[in-house]
């Protein structure tokens, strides 16, 4: 199993989205290992957007990512990282395909409603930041149904 960090952005957020995005990544079969509505601290924005500091978009998207409370969510799941990305879409909803996240709900290019893991690596960076408490533990019961346990859940 494969877990990703996603945020559900200031956008998302105030424009009542929360319960309709969450829906899309329940659906697609992802558990829920954590979830809260928080504020991000400037520290916090910094450090998740380090990649990012020196492009010229930097400080408006830390404004943004500040200026109001984000879901943070980590999902699980196999391959987690690239299903949420592919349920998510392009980077802005200008681009995005019909169908995707940001598609469906979103046409700006500044606000783009979701945030989602790349990689791995970036995943564990992510989660350590965003739920330094760590993760809930428990059965999912679903997984049963939504993976073949004799093929896909075998250890
Ligand atoms: P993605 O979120 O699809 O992984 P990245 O990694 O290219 O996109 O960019 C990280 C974040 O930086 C994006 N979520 C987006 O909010 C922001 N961003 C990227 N490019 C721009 C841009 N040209 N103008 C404003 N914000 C941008």
């Amino acid at each position: 199993m494969e877990r990703t960090l996603i945020l559900f952005k200031p956008d998302a957020v105030q424009r009542g989205l929360s319960g309709e995005i969450l829906s899309r990544f329940e659906r697609k079969g992802l558990k829920i290992a954590g979830m809260k509505l928080m504020q991000i601290s400037q520290e916090l924005a910094a450090k998740h957007y380090e990649a990012h500091k020196e492009r010229p978009f930097y400080p408006g998207l830390v404004q943004f990512m500040t200026s109001s409370p984000v879901v943070a969510l980590a999902l699980e799941g196999i391959g987690a990282i690239a299903t949420c990305r592919k349920l998510m879409g392009a980077t802005f909803g200008s681009d995005a395909e019909a169908g995707t996240i940001r598609g469906d709900y979103g046409v700006s290019r500044s606000f783009n409603l979701v945030h989602g893991s790349d990689s791995p690596e970036a995943a564990e960076r992510e989660l350590g930041l965003f739920f330094p408490e760590g993760l809930v533990d428990y059965d999912y019961a679903a997984y049963n149904w939504i993976y073949d346990p004799v093929e896909e859940l075998k250890k």
